[in-house]
């Protein structure tokens, strides 16, 4: 059997993540690398005053870890300036937060360069070679000018933008040239994918064979939609454990008699909380008899903290959480709770279990892996409902979502009160077509699904259909159908009575002194 070699900027194999216990990605890596034999490759997380390309070689929890440190200049170019300067905000459709220097392009390719430099002497015949996201789109290029003629895949964790948006990146064509030294590319979903295309076919000349190759720059690509999914057991078990139902008491005790409302994740003006928390306030404003009777808590650590844009998202989210709780708290109640610390997996997992709505509402994002984690942390018998933004790639596979447009405060305060209001039946209904499909699209068919890929592109000119993956009718896509129905109406009939859903509820979702003790996350 094929080695095989994941290359990602952060290697984070489980026991190397200090505090923060493991995701299901760095698991579902982990596991696939034990069963390939492979190893990781990747930046160490170091910098040195000049680049040596030492190799730190350890094992950890069975797994062969490669790292190499970054000179600190390598790194402000290629990390802080192109990948999250340029990249990030210009993938998530923000090209008025794009920083557009030529010195993060060279930054950026002097790293990819380095990084395949130290990797080509490790390459044996026969490994497959497996790219992580936007940080390291010339790796292939790279390792191809080195001699290297393994199969490589690349897969993009975040969205793909539209051609518009690309080309107003000056070197747009260098880039998406890069992509075709991959002998696969894969998306989170076919609307990625589709950019992605529209780009090759509109502005590079390129074609899209009937086998479902790309054909573009004199090379040939086959690219396809595979969205990520979680360790579903892994989730359920973190659900169970004793530090998450402390965390689940720890809040339980401060919503009663009030229904909390959760946000989760990295503090990124890509997640949409500022639009949120204007949602938020429209809400307090359109229901003056339900204030009191809700409580939003938003979970946010920091993330890339030396970027200027983000430091200034967090004044931002400070002075308006302030003016919302200013305007509407009381003696012993404010709406909003904002928390900048980074939680265990099991605690946050414990707050999913707790919250009767999760506010899932980013501007863009290439999956969202907080929405599948919060329908996997429920209870079966009185699950939380999901509000999910229609940006989210998730929100293509999560349509029994109460799925919103975050740029509209009213429609994200009109969301919120239906699924305040749900029913106890319609939540069961909803959160078991959700957990139906997170159950069948998890990690681990995300990740055997896109190394067969990759073996296969070996294979010759197999026609797409006679590939292991999963095709949309058309060829070109390796998901499940996404349903083509109807998605469930917003029913806001019975806005009057929500007070009323609201009370019938409460015994049901625990706001109460007695319920408190059995709110405990099942085992
Ligand atoms: C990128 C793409 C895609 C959050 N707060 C804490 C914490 N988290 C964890 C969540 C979740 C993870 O971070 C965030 O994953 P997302 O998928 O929501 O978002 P990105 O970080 O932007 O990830 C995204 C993903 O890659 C995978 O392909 O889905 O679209 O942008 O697991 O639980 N974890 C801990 N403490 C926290 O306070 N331990």
């Amino acid at each position: 059997m094929s080695r095989l070699i994941i290359v990602s900027n952060r290697v984070n194999p489980p026991e190397n993540q200090g505090q923060a216990p493991a995701g299901g990605l760095a698991i579902a890596l982990t596991a696939a690398l034990k069963e390939y034999s492979g190893f990781w490759f990747g930046w160490s997380g170091e910098t040195t005053p000049t680049f040596t390309g030492q190799l730190n070689e350890r094992t950890i929890d069975g797994v062969p870890v490669v790292t190499v440190d970054l000179e600190e200049s390598d790194f402000q170019e290629y990390y802080n300036g192109f990948a999250n300067g340029t990249l990030w905000p210009l993938f998530h459709y923000r090209i008025d937060l794009t920083a557009y220097e030529r010195s993060f392009g060279q930054g950026y390719d002097r790293v990819n360069r380095l990084f395949a430099e130290t990797l080509a002497p490790l390459v044996q015949p026969g490994d497959l070679i497996w790219v992580h996201d936007y940080h390291l789109i010339p790796m292939a290029r790279e390792l191809r000018r080195l001699g290297v003629t393994n199969p490589i895949g690349f897969f993009l964790h975040i969205p793909w933008p539209a051609p518009q948006l690309l080309t107003t990146l000056p070197r747009h064509r260098q880039l998406v040239q890069a992509l075709f030294d991959y002998d696969l590319v894969g998306f989170q979903t076919d609307e990625w994918l589709s950019a992605f295309e529209a780009y090759v076919t509109g502005e590079a000349g390129g074609a899209r064979r009937d086998d479902g190759r790309l054909v573009a720059f004199g090379r040939t690509l086959r690219a396809g939609a595979f969205p990520i999914g979680l360790d579903v057991q892994e989730f359920k078990a973190l659900a169970a454990s004793p530090l998450a139902a402390r965390s689940y008491d720890r809040i339980a005790a401060h919503t009663v008699f009030r229904r909390l409302i959760l946000g989760v994740e990295r503090l990124d003006y890509s997640k949409g909380i500022e639009e949120r928390l204007l949602g938020l306030e429209q809400f307090l404003q359109d229901n003056p008899d339900l204030q009191r009777e809700v409580m939003f808590l938003q979970v946010a650590p920091t993330s890339r903290g030396q970027v200027e844009a983000y430091q200034d998202l967090r004044e931002r989210i400070d002075a308006l959480t302030g003016r919302i709780n200013g305007v509407y708290a009381d003696v012993d109640w404010a709406p909003i709770r904002f928390v900048n610390q980074t939680y265990g997996r099991d605690e946050l997992a414990g707050l999913y279990r707790a919250a009767d709505v999760a506010l899932v509402t980013p501007l863009r994002d290439g999956m969202n892996l907080v929405a599948k984690e919060f329908v996997a942390a429920q209870d079966p018998d009185d699950p939380g409902v999901l509000v999910l933004s229609r940006f989210a790639g998730a929100a293509r596979q999560m349509r029994e979502a109460v799925i919103v447009n975050p740029y509209s405060r009213e429609e994200m305060a009109d969301a919120l009160k239906l699924a305040l209001g749900m029913e106890r039946k319609e939540r069961v209904r909803r959160w078991e077509a959700l957990m139906d499909g997170v159950s069948r699209h998890d990690v681990k068919r995300w990740r055997d699904d896109f190394v067969a890929a990759l073996e296969a592109t070996q294979e010759g000119l197999l026609p797409l259909s006679e590939l292991p993956m999963r095709t949309d009718g058309h060829g070109r896509s390796p998901i499940d159908p996404i349903p083509q129905g109807p998605r469930p109406p917003l029913n806001l009939s019975g806005e009057a009575g929500l007070q009323d859903h609201l009370r019938a509820e409460w015994g049901a979702r625990g706001s109460s002194f007695g319920a408190l003790a059995v709110r405990h996350p099942k085992a």
